[in-house]
């Protein structure tokens, strides 16, 4: 996992922890030190300059005047002769590279225009990786070498090309021979024009064999100094022969640490990010709490207390019975029924206003009656909200518990409005129940029989009185008592009867119905308090775990 400093970090490690890093600040936002944040977001640029396209590669250009011997020295690194040494001038007319690396380096080739790539594998018969290093030299593992062409004999842009080149090299070296190194123009166009870059620190007078051994000394000490008057002090100049091998090994050397250089450079960033994982790790806690069920519940009480649900769910009862009444009652009084308001319809609960409309869009347009939350309901609300947000924060740093606070308390009416739209949009309508028709069926019947008997007696009474009873004869009777009186008294008694056992069956209904809308109103109130509450407090506790997880990724590196 963590890995100590001076162990290799790949550029693939540590961009992915530079990515972690990145996204631990970008998820923590607001909640982690603006500081930290700051320092974390500096690293991270830091990285991907440095592993953008480059990657894990140690990019060495060598570059310089045509027939100075780059494509020799090129050679005589690789081991094997990859470029073509010529005595036709200039022999080298597009980049070579040679690459002492498993990972691909395609795209950063592409980027350079590199048409012919080499890629120096090691060679286990000997022991070594390719090249002419032997003993204990340091690896070239990672390296990207480039002879360039002569930018000097290439048409205009070679200026251009250059400082393109300069972007990406760690290390630039500047070909020359004992001809040419005094140059003016040469200086003019290599190194004068990129002494500002830190890349180019290093010359190479090649062809020293041409040279006694104190001319030799004297072109390096000339060589220097023209350098530091171009710009570039204390600059490293290696004299070479291709020919003899003199100065290859520290030439390579001088690669070797180069390469050394970057992995190096690469595991101080590693602790950067380390570091600035570290420093941020403290404002997360090691876990997050859940919502508690508890407290959600206690939560949802006190939403459907404030979104007067007992009150609907009293006004459904009462509904209910006054509208079992109406059909099921007594038939010569429940008009009485009809007259008194209706209690869902003084709620504008009974869903009326806004029939044509779908359930949604009443929701949208609808607005109850209901009276507003009582001081004690608001207050139970908020005491129920600040709960659910205390348990769902504890142990969480500071400016983690007042997001989550900030996520259950959401600011100004909305979730007064989104109650009441609930409220409004819960159907609080069902079928007409069956006994209702039945019963009021069986009154008409009643009532039928009664104005029948009540008409037959009458009947009876105004031919008695005009004695005319031979006329119609006796009334049948049903035992000893007449029909007409039976279905008077009978249709009076069983009517009121039967508007006593529905009233007792009314209240049972009601009852039942008040419960099942009860449920509906509440299920409807839950994913106001979800979508107002709870999801908000979530989301800050996903925040909060996004953040830890990706700080321990970031520094694991
Ligand atoms: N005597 C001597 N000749 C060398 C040395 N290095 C290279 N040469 C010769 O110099 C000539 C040019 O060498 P190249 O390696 O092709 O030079 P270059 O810098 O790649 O030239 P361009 O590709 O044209 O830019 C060749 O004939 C080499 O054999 C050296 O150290 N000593
Ligand atoms: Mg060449």
């Amino acid at each position: 996992m963590g890995s100590s400093r001076g162990v290799v970090v790949s550029a693939e490690h540590l961009s992915a922890a530079a990515t972690a890093l990145a996204s631990a600040v970008e998820a923590g936002g607001d909640q982690l030190p603006v500081t930290e944040r700051e320092r974390a977001h500096a690293v991270v640029a830091k990285v991907s300059e440095r592993t953008a396209l480059v990657g894990g590669h140690t990019v060495v250009a060598l570059a310089g005047a045509t027939g100075s011997g780059k494509s020799s020295l090129f050679n005589a690194l690789v081991g094997t002769p990859v470029a073509t040494v010529g005595v036709r001038r200039p022999t080298t007319s597009t980049s070579t590279a040679a690459v002492w690396s498993d990972e691909p380096v395609g795209d950063l080739l592409d980027w350079l225009g590199v048409g012919t790539r080499h890629l120096v594998t090691p060679d286990p018969a000997a022991g070594h990786p390719g090249g002419r290093h032997e003993g204990p030299m340091g690896s070239l593992d990672g390296l990207v070498l480039l002879d360039l062409p002569d930018f000097d004999s290439r048409q205009t842009g070679n200026r251009t090309e250059a400082e393109r080149v300069l972007e990406l090299v760690d290390l630039f070296v500047w070909v020359t021979d004992p001809q040419k190194y005094a140059d003016a123009r040469l200086h003019d166009d290599y190194v004068a024009a990129l002494a500002t870059h830190e890349a180019v620190t290093m010359a190479v007078l090649n062809q020293a064999d041409r040279l006694t051994a104190d001319e030799v000394a004297q072109c390096r000490a000339d060589l220097v100094r023209l350098m530091e008057r171009d710009g570039v002090p204390r600059a490293t100049v290696l004299a070479t022969s291709v020919t003899t091998g003199d100065g290859l090994d520290e030439l390579h050397q001088r690669l070797a640490n180069a390469v050394a250089g970057r992995t190096m450079s690469r595991a101080r960033l590693a602790g950067d990010v380390r570091a600035a994982a570290g420093a941020l790790t403290g404002h997360v806690a090691e876990s997050e709490p859940a919502v508690d069920g508890a407290a959600r519940s206690e939560l949802l009480d006190a939403l459907a207390r404030s979104a007067g649900v007992p009150t609907v769910v009293l006004a459904v009862d009462r509904d209910y019975r006054m509208e079992a009444a109406a059909s099921t009652g007594w038939p010569f009084t429940r008009w009485v029924q009809r007259l008194r308001p209706r209690p869902l319809r003084r709620l504008r609960l009974d869903g009326r206003d806004v029939r044509v409309t779908e359930a949604d869009v009443r929701s949208v347009l609808g607005r109850s009656s209901l009276p507003p939350p009582s001081p004690a309901a608001r207050a139970a609300v908020d005491l129920a909200t600040r709960r659910l947000a205390d348990r769902a924060s504890a142990s969480l740093p500071h400016p983690w518990t007042d997001a989550v606070e900030r996520a259950a308390d959401p600011p100004g009416p909305s979730l007064g409005d989104a109650l009441d739209r609930a409220v409004v949009g819960t159907s609080l309508r069902s079928r007409v129940p069956i006994w209702w028709r039945a019963v009021g069926l069986a009154q008409l019947l009643l009532a039928v029989a009664v104005v029948a008997g009540f008409l037959w007696l009458a009947l009876y009474v105004v031919v008695g009185w005009a004695q005319l009873d031979q006329v119609i004869g006796d009334a049948p009777t049903l035992g000893i008592v007449p029909v007409p009186l039976v279905l008077f008294a009978g249709g009076l008694l069983g009517g009121m009867l039967l508007a006593l056992v529905s009233r007792w069956l009314a209240r049972i209904g009601a009852r039942r119905r008040g419960r099942v809308m009860n449920t509906r109103l509440r299920t409807s109130i839950d994913a106001v308090a979800q979508t107002e509450i709870v999801r908000p407090v979530e989301r800050v506790l996903e925040r909060h775990a996004a953040t830890r997880l990706a700080l321990s990724r970031a520094a694991a590196v």
